[in-house]
């Protein structure tokens, strides 16, 4: 017999070999590789639109079969049609719509998962963070750095409504979830209000600044400010083939991201411009802050309308068209795609 000739194992022979694997905790790599590591990126997360006028209905009715207190938080997780049942908008992250009426509390507490806020409807209603009131006004961030206890308060006439970004699936993914409760409903208000916007959010640091940490001290970007950025650059500079124009949110004493697991831009897509298609590797949460438009995720062309949200899921092809100026919100995995060297994007040719 050929030395080199390749054995011819019967499918019984193979079935056997691997029960005898399986009972030892073992398994043959030669059935799996090909899934395992693919040429290209490989997902089920699929693209998916939440228009505000099916979701506000549904979130409004939450109000009267649960209270905030009573829910711990008063959310409506949204889920990708891909990922049935795992509370996930993308492989990586978790979105959800959050509703506080007048009077409420969300009591405090904390957790390592880092969130993040994008305010949608409401006027004044606070996050407190780090014994810090920060005011939710509509196109505002709001940072929850891992680990920071947080409450939120709605002391005004109406309800307020945000979007939600958490690193649940990441954090689960690395067995690293801890959390705790308080038995104080709010937290202590040690800070001024405006305290973190003085200090690190008009471009100067104090003198004698304490380390940074992976996370921004800046705990509130308001949408006063990022969009007059928006529209200067608008006016002034030349717009991305791909994106607009399109900013990201900075830690003021690094420059890196805000959040070491979540990145978070906004982008302003010109009326009547429509963007080239681009992908990347990140899986991209999307909130309308303003206007109306479109956008193209690989097939499907969704139409956008204020405070809608939809994904993009990871290296799909997306283009937007702005029907008048459309200013989008984002936030992806790419910091930890980034540091992993793992992340890559790409640009496609004019459609
Ligand atoms: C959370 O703590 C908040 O603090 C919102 O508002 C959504 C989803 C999963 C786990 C913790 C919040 C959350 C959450």
């Amino acid at each position: 017999m050929d030395s080199k000739a390749p054995p011819r194992t019967a499918p019984d022979d193979f079935a056997r070999y691997y029960a005898r694997l399986s009972k030892q905790n073992m398994a043959p790599l030669w059935e799996v590789l090909k899934n395992l590591v693919t040429a290209e990126p490989v997902t089920p997360v699929l693209p998916a639109h939440w228009r505000y006028a099916d979701v506000k209905p549904l979130l409004m009715e939450a109000a009267g079969l649960i209270s905030a207190e009573q829910a711990e938080r008063r959310v409506l997780v949204l889920e990708n049609p891909g990922l049935p049942g795992a509370s996930s908008i993308t492989h990586s992250l978790y979105a959800g719509i959050q509703l506080v009426m007048p009077g409420e509390i969300a009591p405090q507490h904390r957790h390592t998962q880092s969130a993040l806020r994008f305010i949608l409807e409401g006027n004044g209603a606070t996050t407190t963070v780090d014994g810090e009131r920060l005011p939710m006004y509509p196109g505002d961030l709001v940072l929850t750095p891992s680990w920071h206890w947080h409450d939120h308060q709605n002391e005004t006439g109406e309800p307020i409504i945000w979007m939600d970004g958490l690193d649940i699936a990441l954090v689960a993914l690395l067995d690293a979830s801890f959390m705790q409760h308080s038995n104080r409903k709010e937290q202590e208000v040690t800070q001024a209000k405006g305290a973190s916007l003085a200090r690190y959010g008009a471009n100067m640091l104090p003198i004698d600044d304490a380390p940074a940490t992976v996370n921004s001290p800046l705990m509130r970007y308001p949408y006063d400010k990022s969009r007059e950025a928006l529209e200067h650059l608008k006016a002034h500079s030349d717009w991305d083939p791909c994106h607009g124009i399109r900013m990201r949110y900075a830690h003021p004493q690094t420059g890196d991201w805000a959040l070491p697991t979540m990145g978070p831009a906004i982008q302003l897509v010109p009326k009547d411009f429509s963007t080239r298609p681009y992908r990347s590797t990140d899986g991209a949460i999307f909130a309308v802050a303003d206007g109306h438009g479109t956008a193209t995720i690989g097939d499907k062309t969704f139409a956008l309308s204020p405070k809608d949200v939809f994904v993009v899921p990871p290296w799909a092809w997306r283009s937007f068209k702005g029907k008048d100026d459309l200013v989008l919100f984002t936030f992806t995995d790419r910091p930890v795609q980034e540091k992993l060297g793992l992340f890559r994007e790409e640009r496609g040719a004019t459609s």
